[in-house]
Order: C-alpha cells, then sequence, then structure tokens
C-alpha cells in the first residue's frame, strides 16, 4: 500500500540541534522499549531525522487518515494540528498529555497540515510548531524521524525516503532555546503518527476481499 502521508517539498534544511540524552528517561530509551530497538544514545537516531524542513503533512488520499499516539511526556503537553500553514492559528487539540502519560486521536479529513504542541514547562508557556519559521525564538523544536526506517525498514531508501512510509515519531523539544534549562533532548513530548485506511476504506477492503473470496470459492466448486 502506498504512503499516505508525505512532508512537502523541502526548503533549504535547517542546521540539525544537538540531540542530547540528559539526566530524564533519552529519547533513545523510550524508543528502545517502544518499538524494540536497541539504541545506545539519542546521537544514533541522527540519520532517521526527516531533514527537510519545514515538515508541514499532505494526507494526499482522502481513504487515510492519521492516527496519532502520545506515547510520553515530560511535562503538561498539549498537541494538536493546524491548518492554516504559514500562520499556525487554526488549531485543533488533539490531546493533552501529563508527566508518564498517553493519549490517542487521529486526524481526518483534512490534507494539508502542521503540528503545534502547546507546553507549559516550570509555569511558563509557549507554542512551538512544525515549522521552524512560526517559532518565537527561531529554534527548531521537532525533530520528525521515519519510523518505519528505525524498525530496519529499507522499502524507499533514496533521495526522500519518507515519501513511501507510512509511520513516524514527532519528538518535541519545549524549552525556548535560550532557557537556562534548555537541554535540546526532544523527548517532551513523543508522539508516534501512522497513516492508515479511513475506517469506511477498511470496511470496503475488508468486503472486497470477501467477495474475493466467495468467487474463489465459486470457482473451486465448479472445478471440482
Ligand atoms: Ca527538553
Ligand atoms: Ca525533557
Amino acid at each position: 500500500m502506498c504512503a499516505g502521508l508525505v512532508m512537502v517539498a523541502a526548503q533549504a534544511s535547517a542546521t540539525l540541534l544537538p540531540l542530547n540524552d540528559g539526566p530524564e528517561v533519552p529519547l533513545y530509551s523510550i524508543l528502545n522499549s517502544t518499538y524494540g530497538t536497541t539504541f545506545t544514545s539519542s546521537s544514533d537516531l541522527q540519520p532517521f531525522i526527516i531533514t527537510s524542513s519545514p515538515p508541514p503533512f499532505e494526507v494526499f488520499n482522502d481513504n487515510y487518515q492519521v492516527q496519532v499516539q502520545g506515547i510520553y511526556a515530560s511535562n503538561n503537553e498539549n498537541f494538536g494540528y493546524y491548518t492554516d500553514l504559514g500562520t499556525g492559528a487554526a488549531q485543533t487539540s488533539l490531546f493533552t498529555v501529563s508527566t508518564g502519560g498517553t493519549a490517542t486521536a487521529s486526524i481526518s479529513g483534512v490534507s494539508n497540515f502542521g503540528l503545534y504542541l502547546t507546553s507549559s514547562p516550570y509555569g511558563g508557556s509557549n507554542t512551538w510548531y512544525s515549522e521552524t519559521s512560526l517559532n518565537s525564538d527561531g529554534m527548531r523544536h521537532m525533530y520528525l524521524f521515519d519510523l518505519e526506517a528505525i524498525q530496519g525498514s529499507s522499502f524507499g531508501s533514496g533521495a526522500n525516503p519518507a515519501d513511501f512510509h507510512n509511520r513516524f515519531v514527532s519528538a518535541w523539544e519545549d524549552l525556548p532555546q535560550n532557557d537556562s534549562l534548555q537541554d535540546y533532548d526532544f523527548n517532551d513530548l513523543v508522539v508516534e503518527m501512522s497513516v492508515v485506511p479511513e475506517p469506511a476504506t477498511v470496511l470496503l477492503l475488508g468486503m472486497g476481499i470477501a467477495g474475493l473470496a466467495v468467487m474463489q470459492f465459486r470457482r473451486r466448486k465448479r472445478v471440482t
């Protein structure tokens, strides 16, 4: 099945920030415990970063939706998507995750969107966007990882492998760049995004498969 999600064409790649382990549960450990990988440092994850920036998302087929799962949060993090690319005001909240919590939601019926995080660490509140140009500090606050590549799939490897993949990890740094506690650990909110067929499409696919089985059954009956 083809990917339903593509990264909109790359602009100049932003210089990558450090990807630190820090004193909390490091990003690589979160991925290891979630996906059974065996990374030993968060810097191991650098090759799996989708470097095109900004990464707004485009679901190019109406028959797909994006399932979103918050798998780790280190503060009180509100996560959602926005549809006015370049502005970030038309926001739809998907969920709020607190420390240690998880959440699920889905994005459906929109073809082009960005992601945002409104975070309240240490009493302040900031909103950060998947489009770095919208961030008040000019810093990139989200790394997007190709989850299928992390899990060893080489399908679609090439100039823009993510075009062929359906599963991603969105990892956020919630502190402003100049914050004295800035640690670039990008574990403050970790979200899995998977492109899956819309339930109606699954139903149709299921009916198609059932129909095929009936046809095969009839054909077999005629032969024997
Ligand atoms: Ca952090
Ligand atoms: Ca953190």
